[in-house]
């Protein structure tokens, strides 16, 4: 902690030694997370941080906030019910393009539709890292890995333009080539009010594509601020999204100008105007009882 008593980004560093690969593009996630929570200054008790399975998943571990490194595919659902039970709580979830978007995916569009005010990070690597080197759903066609010798004959999930089809309202994408960069926008989600998603390049430098590793991403990556995007039309940031796999945007897709009221904040609305009616706490277990 600074004199000051602000925050600063190594109080947000666990004992936990990572056990990447060197060289790993999650390093360069996690040192941006650590800088976002700084600038942001929320205490790591009062962050609850849950993943899946993989090797982006055990981003959590590494942090002092409260961690869930929980089931393959399974951290939204648990983050969601987390942030419910305790609404005060700021709750991040991570994860990789295999937990996501091929186990996960079928619990990413609820999330959104519900939009419980939490951040979604997916360190896309185009690979299942973990278990060494299968296709991914990230994975572009033609890709040749352990399950697909030959060549993968399936086009990718998009996760950009499935999280915007889905009504995301705050969608960014980064790489840790570019640290300023992925922190303002994992910063900037953090502090978006609901569902925010964050799609990270994040290379695999053991399975993954020796072309698509951070020296290219330092050289090809076209910054929207730099061109004078303006991310408030959702239409325009699916077009763009159209870019996935081919060309490296990097900033903010889509960010709501007019954010909705979050699904957790609903909650508590309607506590606060039933609470009165509501029956005594102690006479629940009665209403079980035979009489
Ligand atoms: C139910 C279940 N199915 C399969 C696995 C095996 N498994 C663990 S991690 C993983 C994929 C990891 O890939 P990704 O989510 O992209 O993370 P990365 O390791 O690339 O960061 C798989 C298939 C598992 N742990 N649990
Ligand atoms: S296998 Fe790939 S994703 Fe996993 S730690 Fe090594 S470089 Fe990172
Ligand atoms: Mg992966």
């Amino acid at each position: 902690m600074h004199a000051s008593g602000a925050l600063e980004a190594k109080d947000y560093k666990s004992d936990l030694k990572p056990i990447w690969c060197p060289g790993c593009g999650d390093f360069g996630v996690l040192s941006a997370l650590y800088r976002a929570l700084a600038n942001i200054g929320r205490s790591p008790h009062e962050i609850a941080f849950v993943s899946g399975i993989g090797c982006s998943s055990r981003i959590p571990g590494y942090t002092t906030a409260y961690g869930f490194n929980s089931v393959h595919g399974r951290a939204l659902p648990i983050a969601q019910g987390i942030k419910l039970a305790n609404p005060d709580l700021l709750v991040l979830v991570a994860g990789g393009d295999g937990d996501g978007f091929s186990i996960g995916g079928g619990h990413v569009p609820h999330a959104i539709r519900r939009n419980i005010d939490i951040t979604y990070i997916v360190m896309d690597n185009q690979i299942y890292g973990l278990t060494k080197g299968q296709l991914s759903p990230t994975s572009p066609r033609g890709t040749h890995t352990v399950t697909s010798p030959e060549g993968s004959l399936e086009d990718p999930v998009n996760p950009l333009l499935y999280v915007l089809g889905y009504g995301a309202h705050f969608v960014a994408q980064s790489t840790p080539a570019d640290q300023i960069g992925l922190t303002a926008v994992i910063e900037e989600a953090i502090r978006f009010p609901g569902f925010a998603f964050v799609n990270v390049q994040s290379p695999c430098v053991t399975f993954g594509d020796p072309n698509q590793q951070l020296k290219a991403h330092k050289e090809g990556l076209k910054s929207l601020a730099k061109i004078n995007y303006d991310p408030s039309h959702r239409v325009k940031a699916m077009a763009l999204a159209q870019t996935y796999g081919k060309d490296l945007y990097t900033g903010v897709f889509y960010r709501n100008p007019n954010p909705p009221p979050t699904f957790d904040s609903l909650v508590r609305e309607r506590q606060r105007h039933m609470a009165p009616q509501a029956m005594p706490r102690e006479k629940i277990l009665d209403t079980f009882l035979p009489h």
